[in-house]
């Protein structure tokens, strides 16, 4: 059976034979899957372009390791998210990011600095989160950068040391030297303003390390009480504190996935989609792809719809783990 395929096909095609980088690649290939029409005759075509999409991405994966930026601000966002650790010295960042991803803390590598910022991707379930450790913060001078990647985080985890005589002073310690620097951190669910002139708000957690040497029981529940912000403890050497402790800060992307299936198939369960929360069936096929949007017809969904494969409204609100199958004219 031929496989017919349309012009715009062929021309992501084009376009994935012309790319150099490997994420226009990817785009490409992904964009060719969805154009694909679904029939017998595209079987074949279908199953080479997944595992050319699984050995790209494996590909690009293999390097994943620590990523040297290009200045220590810009730091291109990876995931679902660029997530920012902050902290006084000793409060066990990058003893964190050093049992949770697979990036090597405490490497310097910017001439103008004795410590740049180290990036690691952490995993929780098929979500991947960019993490940067950064140099502690303190009186003492700290350089520019390291406030500058706060201000852009998507979340920002304040890390306290529980083991310390008393971590509720040094989280208000933490909070009071960004407030100095005009960055308030506030609970992601919260409604603030995004920013103002010598103002800067952004989301964040609480998170207290070492609870194997917790000094005090109370401290968790001080903490979050008098911040406001969701708070949880941790120990590097409590692995199901760590699972917790990605599972915490997804929540705190406010983000959700969804995946797509074609009529008659299996969902494609391999990756997610990543979307704000709160999005629509619309928006999600935007974000799928832009131009599906023009030709768009009619959406089933599995997961959020009063029954499986429920015809939804493209205003319909997206669940994290939501099936939409997309129909077009
Ligand atoms: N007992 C215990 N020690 C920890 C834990 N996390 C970090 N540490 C120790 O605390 C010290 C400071 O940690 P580090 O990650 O270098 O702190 P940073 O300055 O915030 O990056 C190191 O000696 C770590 O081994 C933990 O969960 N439990
Ligand atoms: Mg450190």
């Amino acid at each position: 059976m031929p496989a017919n395929l349309p012009p715009e096909y062929i021309e992501a095609e084009d376009r994935y034979r012309n790319a150099n980088a490997k994420d226009e690649k990817l785009d490409a290939l992904q964009e060719m899957l969805s154009l694909l029409p679904n029939h017998k005759g595209t079987d074949k075509i279908e199953a080479d372009l997944r595992k050319r999409i699984s050995d790209l991405k494996k590909s690009s994966q293999k390097k994943k390791g620590p990523t040297r930026a290009k200045t220590p601000d810009q730091i291109e966002p990876q995931g679902a998210g660029q997530v920012v650790l902050t902290g006084l010295p000793n409060s066990g960042k990058s003893a964190l990011l050093d049992m949770i991803t697979n990036a090597t803390p405490r490497v310097a590598d910017f001439p103008f600095s004795t410590q740049g910022p180290t990036i690691g991707m952490l995993e929780h379930e098929d979500v991947q989160i960019q993490l940067i450790d950064t140099p502690p913060i303190s009186e003492e001078h700290v350089e520019t950068w390291v406030y500058n990647l706060i201000r852009k985080a998507d979340l920002v985890l304040l890390i306290v040391d529980g083991s310390a005589e008393d971590p509720v002073d040094k989280f208000e310690h933490t909070v009071s030297l960004l407030n100095e620097e005009g960055i308030y951190i506030f609970h992601p669910k919260a409604d603030f303003k995004r920013d103002a002139i010598g103002k800067t708000n952004r989301k964040g957690h609480a998170v207290i390390t070492k609870s194997d040497e917790l000094s005090s029981s109370e401290v968790p529940d001080e903490i979050e009480d008098s911040s406001g912000l969701p708070t949880m403890t941790l120990s590097i050497l409590d692995e199901g504190s760590l699972s917790r402790f990605c599972g915490f800060v997804f929540e705190g992307l406010n983000k959700i996935r969804i995946y797509t299936k074609k009529p008659g198939k299996e969902p494609d369960l391999q990756e997610p989609y990543i979307l704000d929360r709160g999005s629509t069936v619309l928006e999600g096929v935007r974000s799928i792809h832009r131009d599906m949007v023009e030709r768009l017809d009619y959406i089933r969904i599995w997961g959020s719809g009063r029954f499986d494969g429920q015809e939804v409204a493209q205003d319909h609100v997206l669940k994290d783990g939501d099936v939409i199958e997309i129909h077009q004219e």
